[in-house]
C-alpha cells in the first residue's frame, strides 16, 4: 500500500515536509501535481527538485523531489491547512497515513536505533543529544552484542562485567528524557524562590517577603552545564500553620522524596535548628544552602557543611549550580560509551544480569536479543 507521511510536525512554520512512498507513487503524483513552467514529467529526476502546483488545493505551490528510493518528498507552505489538504488528496488516492514516529520505527535497523531516533527528537540539550547519537551509532548495540557473544561462548564472568557496567549507566540514561529534578525545601522566607530566580536568571517564582507564599509546587526547567534540570519550588516547611500551609508542607516533603536532589535552604542569619537537622536526615541526597550571608552579624553557632549564597545578589549561585550538577547528574559517561536510555532497556538488562547470575545463559541471550531484533 502507498503511504503518506507528514515528516514535519503539525504547527505553523514556513515550510512543511511530506513523504509519499510505495510502488506507483509517481503515478499518484502525476494525478495530483502540475509541474510549473515548461517542465514536463520527463524532467523529474532523482535528486532534482521540481516546483509546481497542487491540482486539488487551489493551486497550492509545492516543490517535489524524488529520492533515490523512489519515494517522493513534497514541501508545501507550513500552515496546518495546506499540509492537511495535501495529505487528504493522498488519502483520497487510497494511501495510508503513517505518523513520522511510526515511520522512524519502521525505518530503523533495530529497536535501539528506533528508540534513539525518537529520543533525539525530544532531546532538550546538546549534551543529551550527543549521548543519544552515540547510541544511534551503535554504542549500546555493540555492548549488548558483546555480552551475547560472551554468553554464547559460555564466558559468563566477562559477560557479567559488561552487563554490570551497563546497568550502572541505566541510572544516568533514564534521566536523559525527563532531566534531573531538584526540590528546594526549607523554612518560609529562607530564600528558596529567590534562589530559583537567581539560578534561572529571570523572575519566575513568586517572591514575597511575607512567609508562606508558595503554597503549591512551582517547577521551572533549565539547563545547568548542558544537562536538563527541573527546579521545584515548594511551600515553606513550618509546623503550626493553617490547613493550607500544612497541605503545602506535605506536598513539599512528598516532592522532595521523589527528587534526585534536595536543596535544604536555610537563612544563615538565624541559628541552625533541630527541625532543619530532621529534614536534612530525612532524604537521601541533600545539599544545604546557607542563604542570606549578607545579613550575618554575629556567629550563629555550628552549622552543617553547605553552599553559602546571597540569592538577591546572585553571590555563590555559580558554585551552587556546580554542586547541583555534581550531586544530581553525577559522573558523565565518556564519549562513545554505551548508555541504556529507555526504561525497557534498563529492565531487560537488569533481568538479563539476574539470569546470567543464576546460570540461565540461554535465557539471557534470548532476552538480550529482543533488544536488538524486535523492531
Ligand atoms: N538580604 C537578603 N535577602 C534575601 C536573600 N534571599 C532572599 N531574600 C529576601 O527574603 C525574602 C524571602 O525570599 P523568598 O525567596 O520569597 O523566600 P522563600 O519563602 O524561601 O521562597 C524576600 O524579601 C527576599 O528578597 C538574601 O540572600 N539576602
Ligand atoms: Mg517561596
Amino acid at each position: 500500500m502507498n503511504r503518506i507521511i507528514p515528516l514535519s510536525a503539525a504547527g505553523y512554520s514556513a515550510l512543511a515536509c511530506l513523504r509519499a512512498e510505495g510502488r506507483g507513487t509517481q503515478n499518484i503524483l502525476e494525478r495530483l501535481f502540475q509541474p510549473g513552467g515548461a517542465q514536463g514529467w520527463n524532467r523529474l529526476r532523482a535528486g532534482e527538485p521540481v516546483f509546481g502546483h497542487w491540482k486539488q488545493a487551489d493551486g497550492e505551490e509545492v516543490v517535489v523531489s524524488i529520492g533515490s528510493d523512489d519515494a517522493i518528498e513534497i514541501q508545501c507552505h507550513g500552515g496546518i491547512l495546506s499540509r492537511d489538504l495535501l495529505v487528504e488528496s493522498f488519502l483520497a488516492e487510497g494511501c495510508e497515513l503513517v505518523s513520522w514516529k511510526d515511520w522512524i520505527v519502521q525505518n530503523s535497523v533495530n529497536p535501539i536505533e528506533a528508540a534513539a531516533k525518537r529520543a533525539l527528537t525530544e532531546a532538550k540539550t546538546h549534551r543529551v543529544a550527543m549521548i543519544l547519537i552515540d547510541q544511534l551509532r551503535g554504542a549500546l548495540q555493540n555492548a549488548i552484542q558483546t555480552i551475547i557473544d560472551r554468553l554464547i561462548n559460555r564466558n559468563s564472568s566477562s559477560a557479567i562485567q559488561v552487563l554490570e557496567k551497563l546497568t550502572l549507566q541505566s541510572n544516568f540514561g533514564k534521566h536523559l528524557k525527563s532531566g534531573w529534578s531538584v526540590a528546594l525545601i526549607g523554612s518560609p522566607n529562607a530564600g528558596k524562590s529567590s534562589l530559583i530566580n537567581a539560578i534561572l536568571g529571570y523572575q519566575r517564582s513568586i517572591v514575597l517577603s511575607q512567609p508562606g507564599t508558595t503554597r503549591d509546587l512551582l517547577t521551572a526547567r533549565t539547563a545547568l552545564e548542558g544537562w536538563p534540570i527541573e527546579l521545584v519550588d515548594t511551600a515553606g516547611l513550618r509546623s503550626g500553620g493553617g490547613p493550607l500551609e500544612t497541605k503545602g508542607m506535605t506536598l513539599a516533603l512528598q516532592q522532595a522524596s521523589r527528587s534526585d536532589l534536595v536543596l535544604l535552604v536555610a537563612d544563615a542569619s538565624c541559628g541552625w535548628t533541630e527541625e532543619q537537622d530532621q529534614w536534612r536526615s530525612q532524604f537521601e541526597n541533600v545539599l544545604v544552602v546557607h542563604n542570606k550571608q549578607d545579613l550575618i552579624q554575629h556567629h550563629q553557632g555550628d552549622r552543617p557543611d553547605g553552599v553559602p549564597t546571597v540569592a538577591i545578589a546572585s553571590n555563590g549561585v555559580q558554585q551552587l549550580c556546580e554542586q547541583i550538577v555534581l550531586r544530581s547528574v553525577g559522573r558523565v559517561p565518556a564519549h562513545g560509551v554505551a548508555v541504556p536510555f529507555t526504561p525497557t532497556q534498563a529492565e531487560v538488562l537488569d533481568a538479563a544480569l539476574d539470569l546470567v547470575k543464576s546460570s540461565k545463559l540461554n535465557d539471557a541471550v534470548e532476552l538480550l536479543s529482543s533488544l536488538l531484533h524486535e523492531a
